[in-house]
């Protein structure tokens, strides 16, 4: 039985990669650190909590890891595991950078001293890393695109990517950075802006009347399913050749149109009036401010467009998105609904 090893289990990509590998019959050992609350619910969502290897740890301590690579020697790794907030990194960017860039050193050094060059390795970069370099043109970014970050956040990927490249020239590793663009599902973190739009909205729409505090509407994104992508992360490991492949889906849509979207498919007409700090939405059928933006969740430097061209992804690795973005809304939707017992 092959066996994979995953960084960040409990996260969003975690969750659905572990999924998508059990299914695949691999044997899953996950590491997630300790706390004191119950953080393994996406896993239980999709009902595999009991069919994983835990390994407790920290992503920075080195020697743990190692014995624990040692120890259970996997086919795979996929590190997924980071402080993945880009707000969060403007207030603790050095904690963001010995998360998201030691740990990845962490497992290179790892495989390098101990020789473990059949162990195929997999990380999780961003398209945070490009910064706004297509902003103005409205370029579509691919593996060519250079890099410019704007976020704490989005240096630590690059500095992560960038080792991950030398590793895999240097020492002939099998090591890819993933260069994902922003993917959501039901199970996206809350802080983040799709899973905050949908469920606001259907909570406003079926139980509490609480506006929905936003920031910058106006910035876009290119916005695929983590369903999708995580198939991609296990295409990067299973072709021939290691790459940083790009995945997106090539089609961009703002904040403002994201909520839009969510706001009419569940039935309100949302009007929007006044100007950045201070605009608001009112539902027509109502009168009601539906969403206030709020100072609080505008960005210390917005990454303000972004849209990627995959071409190299699909004609390489035959990776191609089964959503787009009305069946990605869809399904966060119908999570909600199912999580306010709402019947259809
Ligand atoms: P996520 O839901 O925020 O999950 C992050 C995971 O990292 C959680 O399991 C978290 O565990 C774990 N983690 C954080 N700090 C840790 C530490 N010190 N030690 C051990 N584990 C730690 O993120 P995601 O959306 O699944 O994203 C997965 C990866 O892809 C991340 O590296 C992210 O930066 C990257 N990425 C995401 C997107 C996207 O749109 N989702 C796009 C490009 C790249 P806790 O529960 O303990 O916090
Ligand atoms: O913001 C704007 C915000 O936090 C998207 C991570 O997975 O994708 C994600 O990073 C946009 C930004 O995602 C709110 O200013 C407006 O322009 O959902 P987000 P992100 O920053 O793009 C990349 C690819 C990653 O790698 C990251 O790990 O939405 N926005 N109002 C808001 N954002 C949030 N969070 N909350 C708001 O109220």
């Amino acid at each position: 039985m092959k066996k994979a090893l995953i960084t960040g289990i409990n996260g969003q990509d975690g969750a659905y990669l572990a999924n998508l590998l059990l299914k695949k019959n691999y044997k899953i050992y996950g590491l997630i650190r300790r706390g004191s609350t119950n953080r393994l619910y996406r896993l239980e969502y999709l009902n595999i909590k009991d069919r994983i290897n835990f390994i407790y740890g920290e992503l920075n301590e080195f020697q743990n890891l190692q014995n624990e690579i040692l120890r259970i020697k996997p086919d795979l790794i996929f590190n997924l595991a980071a402080q993945s907030f880009v707000k969060y990194s403007f207030d603790n960017p050095t904690y963001t950078y010995e998360i998201n860039c030691v740990s990845v050193l962490n497992i290179l050094e790892c495989l390098r001293r101990n020789k473990l060059f059949k162990i195929k390795f997999y990380t999780a970069g961003t398209s945070e890393m490009f910064g706004n370099i297509s902003g103005k043109k409205k370029l579509k970014i691919d593996e060519k695109t250079p890099m410019q970050p704007c976020s704490p956040y989005g240096n630590s990927k690059v500095a992560a990517h960038n080792l991950t490249s030398i590793y895999r020239e240097s020492y002939g590793l099998f090591a890819c950075s993933g260069i994902l663009f922003n993917h959501e599902s039901p199970l996206r973190g809350e802080e983040f802006v799709t899973k905050k739009i949908v469920k606001n909205l259907v909570e406003q729409k079926y139980s509490k009347k609480t506006i929905l505090y936003l920031g910058n509407l106006d910035s876009k994104r290119d916005w695929g399913h983590a369903e999708d992508y995580v198939e991609a992360m296990y295409l990067m490991l299973k072709s021939k050749k290691p790459f940083n492949y790009v995945i997106s889906t090539g089609k961009t849509y703002s904040v403002r149109e994201f909520f839009t979207k969510v706001a009419v498919k569940l039935g309100f007409e949302p009007i929007f009036k006044k100007k950045g700090k201070l605009e608001v939405c009112i539902d027509k059928k109502t009168n009601r401010i539906i969403m206030k933006t709020s100072k609080k969740y505008f960005r210390e430097n917005e990454l303000s467009y972004l849209k990627g061209n995959s071409i190299m992804a699909k004609k390489k690795i035959g990776w191609k998105p089964k959503f787009n973005i009305d069946t990605l809304i869809d399904d966060m939707i119908s999570y909600e609904l199912k999580n306010q017992n709402v019947q259809k």
